[in-house]
């Protein structure tokens, strides 16, 4: 098998923090602004309007270069040939999915403690996203915030990929890559920006630099 490729700037599209752009006007706009990787995430809505959604957004990931990735939803994943989906704690089990979605799909666990992660891992995970490092007010049911030492302590005792989560944007790349992060995942931080495209632009920079 070949090792799977983790980005390390994840887009979460999000039309609830926001409603000036579409799930697919973000995709537009993250992946011209350089974004790796575009997760798909919408909690409410007909599972036909998702498909759709979803078929448009990884044939723009595909011509852009970029990953696609589906927030929780395993059948969705699957009807528009995702690159792979990100599954929380309370979501379907990573070793289900797993079975469903094959060796080569990238599954990616949600954690918030040094056992979650390691849980995903042995769940089979390919990375894991950890958060909310910082407070955040995107999610409503995030959690107590993990903080930079608990990811320090999860990216330097865990074997995979550790995406940092919660509150990121382009001044706290830093000390997040300086934990020991692969990467990030954000929301607020391109969707909720005046010109997200530039704003993914700024975060390629922060994290190359
Ligand atoms: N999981 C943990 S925090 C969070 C998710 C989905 C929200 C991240 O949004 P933001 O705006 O980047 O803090
Ligand atoms: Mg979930």
């Amino acid at each position: 098998m070949m090792k799977k490729k983790i980005g390390k700037l994840h887009v979460l599209t999000d039309t609830v923090v926001q409603c000036r752009f579409s799930h697919v006007q973000l995709t537009e706009m993250a992946v011209r602004g350089g974004a790796n990787t575009i997760q798909f995430r919408q909690k409410t809505g007909s599972t036909r309007e998702m498909i759709d959604l979803s078929l448009k957004m990884r044939t723009l990931c595909a011509h852009g270069g970029a990953s696609f990735i589906v927030n929780d939803r395993v059948d969705i994943a699957l009807a528009c040939n995702a690159h792979g989906v990100h599954l929380g704690q309370d979501d379907f089990p990573i070793p289900l999915a797993r079975e469903l979605l094959g060796p080569e799909r990238i599954i990616g666990g949600s954690a918030s403690t040094l056992e979650e992660a390691r849980k995903c891992v042995s769940d089979g995970a390919d990375y894991v996203g950890l958060g909310p490092v910082y407070p955040t007010g995107s999610k409503e049911d995030a959690g107590p915030v993990v903080g930079i030492e608990t990811l320090k302590q999860v990216a330097a005792q865990i074997p995979v990929p550790v995406i940092a989560i919660g509150g990121i944007d382009e001044t706290k790349t830093p000390e997040i890559m300086g934990a020991g992060a692969h990467g990030i995942a954000v929301i607020s931080a391109v969707c909720c920006r005046q010109d997200p495209e530039a704003a993914v632009r700024a975060l390629c920079k922060a994290l190359t630099t």
